[in-house]
């Protein structure tokens, strides 16, 4: 059984076992933990003594994504993996992280805490330190101050991509994810906007900057340097986390260890993960991942595309593997979860005859604003046969899952609803 991480004791239990682990394998230097409470100072203490250097290295790990892969859990796309909704019956409010989505544009570095440094620069703070003289961190600087967790999802801008070319035949270019590209986590850190201003923001800022130290991307032979998405200074403030946890463990190395941004509700790739540095700016930022990505293209949009996206939508799904069987003449009780970037659902309802008729599901168990909801209905087939099983949600905004939606050539927000196969038999 996974430990219920919306449970307070059971949630500080896992924390304290997983920091000692992480000290007794020398993965802290020897002053951390200062800031992690009295009950990690005895641990952390015997941690392996500290190096002086501060430059940050990454070392590569054999594959693109280093956690395991098991088939039952995951499907694989190239340098990204994403969930099977199967694997998620049973489990509670937050996806496990043996089975929590990577999405990789290269493949994960192995970053030593001791001796990384998040470096912040730029003429947004006061007196515009130069990117080689930044204001820097220590990972020990980070559990010193004052931190927060949040539950939330992150969510590829790509998920559902797949069903714009299967449900709507269109063409679209990028990863083909089913719905598995999002996951809930308990992430715990410091608020950005703690360290933005220790680091001197000014009343000037309007943009910032993180960048990834993972290997600089090659799109098409195209060198874009590394993963950096900038980000509005109001958004940074608002409810961004430096994230040093994950469902109470420290980052495991496919989710940005040892620290990574969690921009809640908004599209995925503004969670840069293994964070080194953060521009901050008094004038607009851009960079690939704002201008050439994550914009709608195509021929109902302005050329250059449409405004840089922000919010993610609404979208359900099933708790059932893709054409799963289901024996005719029984009850099921089919589950599902629902989400919006524009904060808790309202309704989810669920159709067993391809839309003809609907019903309102049953939700249950907490739903924190910036995550899911878990959902049931119970079903029993007339006959057997092929039938397509459809759930659309709406938000509290009124936001709603409609048919179809319109193509735009990267395939991002697909919110329609989603036609799932099973066979009766
Ligand atoms: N440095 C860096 N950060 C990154 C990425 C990346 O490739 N490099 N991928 C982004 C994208 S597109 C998504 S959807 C999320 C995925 O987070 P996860 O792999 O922890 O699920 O991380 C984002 N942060
Ligand atoms: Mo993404």
């Amino acid at each position: 059984m996974e430990p219920d991480l919306t449970d307070e004791a059971a949630y500080e239990q896992v924390r304290a076992e997983q920091w000692q682990r992480m000290s007794r394998r020398g993965m802290l230097r020897a002053t951390a933990g200062a800031g992690l409470g009295a009950a990690f100072m005895g641990a952390a203490s015997a941690a392996a003594p500290a190096t002086a250097s501060t430059t940050t290295t990454a070392a590569a790990a054999d594959g693109p994504i280093v956690k395991p892969l098991p088939p039952e859990l995951f499907i694989t796309h190239g340098t990204n993996a994403e969930t099977r909704w199967e694997a998620l019956k049973g489990a509670g409010l937050h996806t496990p992280v043996d089975r929590f989505f990577v999405r990789n544009h290269v493949s994960t570095p192995l970053i030593d805490a001791r001796t990384w440094r998040l470096k912040l620069w730029g003429s947004g703070l006061r007196g515009s330190p130069a990117e080689d003289a930044p204001v820097e961190f220590s990972y020990e600087d980070l559990l010193g101050l004052r931190a927060e967790t949040i539950t939330a999802f992150i969510e590829c801008t790509g998920n559902g991509r797949g069903f714009f070319t299967s449900q709507q035949g269109q063409q679209v270019s990028g990863t083909p994810w089913k719905l598995g590209a999002v996951g809930v986590a308990r992430w715990r850190g410091v608020p950005l906007s703690t360290v933005l201003e220790r680091a001197g923001l000014t009343r000037r800022a309007v943009d910032i900057l993180p960048r990834g130290l993972d290997p600089e991307y090659i799109d098409k032979g195209e060198n874009l340097g590394r993963v950096r998405r900038p980000l509005p200074v109001a958004k940074a403030l608002k409810d961004v986390l430096l994230a040093y946890e994950m469902n109470g463990e420290p980052l495991a190395p496919d989710h940005g260890f040892p620290v990574r941004l969690v921009v809640p509700s908004w599209v995925g790739i503004a969670s840069v993960k293994w964070l080194g540095d953060i521009q901050v700016s008094d004038q607009p930022l851009f960079s690939p991942w704002n201008t050439r990505f994550y914009r709608f293209f195509g021929p109902d949009h302005p050329a250059e595309g449409s405004a840089p996206l922000t919010r993610m939508n609404v979208k359900s799904a099933f708790e059932l593997p893709w054409d799963a069987t289901l024996a005719a003449g029984r009850r099921h009780v089919l589950t599902g979860r629902s989400w919006s970037g524009n904060g808790r659902i309202r309704t989810v309802e669920v159709s067993t005859d391809g839309g003809a008729t609907w019903h309102r599901a049953r939700t249950h168990g907490p739903h924190p604003s910036r995550a899911w909801v878990r959902w049931e209905h119970t079903w029993r087939p007339p006959a057997t046969g092929r039938y397509e099983l459809l759930a659309r949600a709406v938000d509290e905004t009124g936001a709603r899952q409609p048919a179809t939606v319109p193509h735009n050539t990267l395939g991002y927000l697909f919110g329609a609803v989603v036609r799932h196969p099973v066979t009766v038999t």
